[in-house]
């Protein structure tokens, strides 16, 4: 009989993690995830696999660990002998890492680090390494669209970190002929989105706007521009990766570019609500133009629920606050190498995306206020 493959993911409480943990068990995985303790409940997305009694301790499982705690590492590889690991463990925000750099060097650059020094440690010679690469390299791109060639110029502590762990990722593969790949991937959101992200702190906010829970969303730079796809299609693409014959590094994106502003825009028009913007800069201000709830199917069916929208109520106000020291203008990215090599191509449509999660966080909402 065929013996299942043993996959090791950091990161696993994220929304990556959540969806690839998802991914491997269908594909008869044995899943073993790395958690960090906490004061207060970490595992929201991946609780319905946690409490499937077939799953626990039987094809998932979980181990309290850092990857900023080495020897922890090195028992844990010396324990689960994976076959393939999946770095997703980062401290993912762009703008808290000029808050926290140190921190975000130790998790991000480090981390990587201290992961492939305890496979050589361990004599893992044949386990394959993902490591989660990102768009933020390319930060003040040298080339529109952004392919595996083109050269990196990160611009946050974030984007530094990962231009080490990038390399040395790099590194240990023409070094020790360690399988370890990177995937260059642009940005990916969906309903599992950290709610300090620009996308999902747009769907959620809008849903309680427009339920009369809140009153205005701030948002900073409304003209910044990203490929957004869907995480879950993303998740299956770093299975692909290490499913090629090789080591190798492969950008995953859409080759399709929208401002925050028309994300913004999308996702009240899905509920019904034509914005139009007024003032500039800091004084820019986002205002009903006109609101016709008939446009979207949850709030036709919650009709007693929806909150007072009127024409000319502000819903978007700019605050410097989420402004970046350096910013990332525009991102792109050429995913060819990846359709041809790994048959993988993003299929959902960024009107499509906000429709997903506009309609979660809506659901989400209606659910809370029933409690
Ligand atoms: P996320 O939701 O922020 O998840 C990050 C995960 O890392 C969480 O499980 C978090 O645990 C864990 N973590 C943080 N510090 C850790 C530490 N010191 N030791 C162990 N675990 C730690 O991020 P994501 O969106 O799923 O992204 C997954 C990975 O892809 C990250 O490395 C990110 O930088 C990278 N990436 C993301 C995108 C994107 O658009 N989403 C694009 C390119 C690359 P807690 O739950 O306990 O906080
Ligand atoms: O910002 C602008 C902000 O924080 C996107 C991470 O997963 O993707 C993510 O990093 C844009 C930026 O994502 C707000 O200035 C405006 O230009 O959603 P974000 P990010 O910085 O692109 C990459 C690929 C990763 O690797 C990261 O881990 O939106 N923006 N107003 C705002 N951003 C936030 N967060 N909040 C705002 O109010």
């Amino acid at each position: 009989m065929k013996k299942n493959k043993i996959a090791l993911i950091t990161g696993i409480t994220g929304q990556d993690g959540s969806y690839l943990t998802e991914i491997l068990l269908k594909k008869n995985y044995i899943v073993h995830g790395i958690i960090r303790r906490s004061s207060s409940f970490n595992t929201g997305r991946i609780d319905h696999l946690y409490n499937d009694r077939n799953l626990l301790n039987k094809k998932f499982f979980l181990h309290y660990g850092d990857i900023v705690d080495t020897s922890n590492l090195n028992r844990l590889l010396e324990k689960i002998q994976p076959d393939e690991i999946y770095n997703l463990a980062a401290q993912s925000h762009v703008l808290v890492s000029f808050q926290i750099p140190d921190y975000t060097a130790q998790v991000d650059a480090l981390g990587t680090l201290r992961i492939l020094d305890a496979i050589r440690e361990t004599g893992l010679h044949k386990t394959k390494f993902y490591q989660a690469s990102t768009s933020e390299l390319y930060g003040k791109v040298q080339e529109v669209p952004q392919t595996e060639k083109t050269s990196f110029y990160p611009r946050s502590p974030y984007g530094v970190a990962k231009l080490y762990a990038y390399w040395i990722i790099v590194n240990f593969r023409e070094a020790y002929n360690i399988f370890a790949s990177n995937g260059i991937l642009f940005n990916h959101e969906s309903p599992r989105r950290g709610e300090t992200f620009v996308t999902r702190k747009i769907t959620r906010a809008a849903a309680q706007i427009v339920l009369g829970k809140q009153e205005k969303i701030i948002l900073g730079n409304l003209d910044a521009k990203r490929d957004w796809g869907y995480a879950p299609e993303y998740c299956e693409g770093m299975w692909r990766i290490l499913q090629h014959k090789q080591g190798d590094d492969f950008v995953l994106a859409t080759g399709k570019t929208h401002t925050v502003r028309e994300f913004t825009e999308l996702t009240f028009k899905q509920l019904g609500i034509e914005l139009e913007w007024k003032g500039k800069a800091e004084k820019e201000k986002g205002i009903v133009k006109s609101f016709n709830p008939e446009m979207n199917n949850v709030l036709i069916s919650n009709k007693n629920l929806i909150g007072k929208i009127k024409k000319g109520i502000r819903v978007i106000e700019v605050s410097p606050v989420y402004y970046r020291p350096t910013e990332v203008d525009l991102l792109v990215g050429d995913a060819s190498k990846a359709q041809k090599l790994l048959g993988w191509k993003a299929k959902t449509k960024f009107k499509e995306l906000v429709g997903i999660m506009i309609d979660a966080d809506l659901r989400k909402q209606i659910k809370n206020t029933d409690n």
